[in-house]
């Protein structure tokens, strides 16, 4: 038996407002979960487990038709989906009613139900949320039957406010794989037992580096777990090493330049660290344009010559200044403020 694990689509985002290419992502969302329902089909996967939150909000009756049809593309794969707290099932929603193809399976109750695959020799179980949020750990009292099928649980949550997920409980509960969603950073949380797949397409600046999905791979009851890289851009954390000698055009360089190496394609969060001239300002928004940059921040220090700066204003304010830190070596705080003092009193930088 093969499956495919995924979470967290989040169908109906789009990340990244007022940006230049904020209108690309909700759609660039949509194509990355077509190329799940693709790789179902390249992998020969019997089922594709969701793990809630496949939608971003309510969905309207037009998008369940959309998603109803790329699963009706699947050639041999049963879907099982539940509901997260992003999709919760609001009584009036279209996603109550909606007449899904004969191979999509909807746990939607609020209360663990399971459904049997004889011809695969599996189970899998799940419950979907009717509210926004659920404080109570429902997870921790679900027991698998004892039986020689292969069990699946398909669970949605781990904080506070969305089903608090004990791990001790999930590892006595009988079950072979659990198919974690609602964290978006693909993890595992339980080796070779519980995995979060994280968002196939990453939709928030923090959820860094590769997104894609669980690939499982099932013999005797034992699975073999590997993760899918599929998404169509990442974010990144990147620190751009600033030094005495650059300029501001240096600088717009460097930062162009590690674009460049990471890729273009990907959103970046940028600092700016090292110790720059301190005749220097960085001006950030020119550096913006090097990509797709989200935020950029400037964590640069000045780099005065300390000793050079004591002998040249000796018994001068800013000599008296210096001298009143001490001698060398200063604390983190104070070779900070001091620095920040002397840009303030050389060049009346705030
Ligand atoms: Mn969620």
């Amino acid at each position: 038996m093969r499956f495919l694990h995924i979470a967290d689509v989040h169908l109906g985002a789009a990340p990244d407002a007022g940006f230049a290419w904020a209108k690309d992502r909700g759609r660039e969302i949509w194509e990355t979960f077509r190329r799940c329902i693709e790789k179902a089909n390249e992998e020969k996967t019997d089922l594709l487990l969701i793990a809630g939150d496949l939608f971003h909000r309510q969905p309207t009756a037009q998008e369940l038709k959309e998603v109803n049809y790329l699963f009706s593309t699947l050639k041999r794969t049963m879907v099982v989906l539940i509901a997260g707290n992003h999709d919760y099932l609001r009584p009036s929603s279209p996603y109550q009613s909606f007449p899904w193809g004969k191979n999509v399976v909807c746990l939607f109750s609020g209360e663990c139900e399971k459904v049997r695959f004889p011809e695969l020799k599996t189970e899998v179980y799940g419950l979907s949320y009717h509210q926004q949020e659920i404080t109570e750990p429902l997870y921790d009292r679900i027991q698998a039957e004892k039986n020689d099928y292969f069990k699946i649980l398909l669970a949605h949550g781990g904080d506070a406010g969305h089903i608090p997920i004990s791990k001790e409980a999930l590892e006595k509960s009988g079950f072979d794989y659990i198919a974690l969603g609602h964290i978006h950073k693909p993890q595992e949380l339980i080796p070779g037992l519980a995995r979060f797949a994280g968002a196939p397409e990453p939709i928030d600046c923090n959820d860094v580096g590769p997104h894609g999905c669980i690939l499982g791979e099932v013999q005797r009851r034992k699975v073999k777990l590997s993760f899918l890289d599929l998404c169509s851009r990442m974010y990144l954390h990147e620190d751009v090493e600033v030094t005495e000698e650059d300029t501001a055009y240096s600088l717009r360089e460097k930062t162009a330049g590690l674009v460049f190496r990471k890729g273009q394609q990907n959103m970046y969060k940028i600092r700016l660290v090292g110790q720059r001239d301190p005749r220097l300002l960085p001006d950030l928004r020119e550096y913006k344009k090097c990509g797709r940059i989200v935020e950029i921040e400037d964590e640069t220090t000045p780099a005065f010559h300390i000793e050079e700066l004591r002998e040249q204003y000796r018994g001068q304010l800013i000599g008296n200044f210096i001298e009143s830190f001490g001698e060398e070596p200063r604390g983190i705080v104070e070779e900070k403020a001091l620095r920040y003092g002397l840009e303030a009193l050389l060049y009346g930088k705030p």
